[in-house]
């Protein structure tokens, strides 16, 4: 399956909603007039767009229809095209240590889509030549080290593990060590869900940077948020406080496939000036995609 492909089995939720709603104001409405305008407007916030770039899209819908009259005016094409430009400010790729080993952690509230995500990741490296080790840091919750030991059984990737109880920062240590053993190219460390609001585990998340950063300069490279599609705004909430307590280089929005909401991206990359790097569109390992916009503006707005 090519990316659009995927984008569009992923998005499908969001882009049928969107779609029907479009077509169905576009089809009544010929002369667009203010009822038809608001509705737009309202189909657009409702897919979670934003108020930034549905009023982009509402203006230049206008200002196309002004010139052009209905004839020219292709909302699917417009829309899509201020999508792609609002998204165009952040860089999405996953960094790469200019030497060495590259250090990924990853963190979030609980259930975002950590752990699945890590092993993602580690999987996406390996098919791309690149040798990954995972570190389990979540020492807290009940399973959840046999989880990534699974992850790993199954996709042929190392994981570093201690006891439940022990301290992550010293799970993360050993993964440094590890991972440079082995000479991989990069390091995903899982760790445990925690609430923003809870300042104690904020400060153990920034203890665990912090022990990585001295075992090797400039790690972690990448501290990469994961978000629930499925929460909506919320999800814009907990981005802010987490980068207060631990900046965050990037963003990575899972369970796309399970929301009509998913134009949350483009609003959560607009207000927080974060890239979106990762979607998740599935729970399988080749459903963790890097975001790339113009194949998810044109899977999101497909006529
Ligand atoms: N449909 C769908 N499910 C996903 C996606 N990503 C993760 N999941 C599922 O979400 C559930 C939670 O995933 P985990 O990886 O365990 O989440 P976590 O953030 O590590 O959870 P805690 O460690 O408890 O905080 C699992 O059932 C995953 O299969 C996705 O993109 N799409
Ligand atoms: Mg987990």
């Amino acid at each position: 399956m090519g990316l659009f492909q995927k984008f569009r089995a992923g998005l499908q939720k969001t882009h049928s909603r969107l779609a029907h709603e479009l077509k169905r104001i576009v089809t009544r409405s010929r002369k667009l007039d203010a009822a038809a305008v608001e509705e737009l407007e309202a189909a657009l916030i409702a897919a979670d767009l934003g108020l930034a770039t549905t009023g982009r899209i509402v203006a230049a819908v206008k200002r196309n229809y002004e010139t052009q009259g209905p004839a020219g005016t292709d909302v699917f094409a417009i829309a899509q095209t201020e999508v792609v430009e609002s998204l165009s400010a952040e860089r999405g790729e996953l960094q790469r240590a200019p030497q060495g080993l590259t250090v990924v952690s990853i963190v979030g509230v609980n259930g975002t889509g950590k752990t699945t995500t890590a092993a993602k990741l580690a999987h996406w490296v390996g098919t791309r030549g690149h040798p990954a080790v995972l570190a389990a840091c979540d020492t807290f919750r009940a399973a959840a080290i046999e989880q990534l030991k699974l992850w790993g059984q199954r996709l042929q990737v190392p994981v570093v593990a201690g006891g439940y109880g022990s301290d992550p920062a010293a799970v993360a240590h050993d993964g440094v060590v590890a991972a440079q053993a082995r000479q991989a190219t990069y390091l995903f460390i899982d760790t445990a869900g925690r609430l923003h609001t809870k300042q104690n585990l904020m400060q153990e998340l920034q203890k665990l940077h912090r022990v990585v950063g001295r075992k090797l300069p400039g790690a972690p490279h990448e501290v990469l948020l994961v978000l629930d599609a499925t929460t909506g705004m919320n999800a814009l909430n907990q981005a802010r406080e987490f980068n207060k307590a631990v900046p965050l280089s990037g963003l990575i929005v899972t369970k796309l496939d399970g929301t009509s909401k998913g134009g949350m991206v483009v609003a959560i990359q607009n207000e927080l000036h974060l890239p979106v790097k990762f979607i998740g569109l599935g729970e399988q390992p080749a459903d963790l995609q890097p975001f790339d916009p113009a194949e998810f503006a044109a899977a999101l707005l497909a006529e």
